[in-house]
């Protein structure tokens, strides 16, 4: 079972991420990154895709032409587990 992320363990964990803002009072993250253009930014979502499916953990996630912005909550305990931290990190290395 997955546990929500709360106080000090929950800072400790989002000091870990680079550029990752808490959004939702605190029960999302969120970062928007941004391509050369859309073919960059959609083919981006398409291996983010593949990986949060393989990690049975999906954004929310807004696409305008070069500009992908993505939240990450986890909708079984209603704010941030492990599973965000972990896609966030899987994220960034594949941009
Ligand atoms: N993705 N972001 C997010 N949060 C969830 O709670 C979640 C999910 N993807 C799949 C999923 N939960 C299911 O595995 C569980 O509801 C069983």
């Amino acid at each position: 079972m997955v546990a929500k992320l709360e106080g000090d363990e929950k800072r400790r964990a989002l000091d870990t991420l680079t550029g990752w803002d808490e959004a939702r009072d605190g029960d999302a993250i969120q970062k928007t990154f941004q391509f050369k253009d859309f073919t960059q930014a959609f083919g981006w979502m398409t291996s983010a895709a593949i990986l949060a499916e393989k990690a049975d953990h999906h954004p929310e996630w807004f696409n305008v032409y070069n500009k992908v912005e993505v939240t990450l909550t986890t909708h079984d305990v209603g704010g941030l587990s492990d599973r965000d931290i972990a896609l966030a990190k899987q994220f960034d290395a594949i941009k």
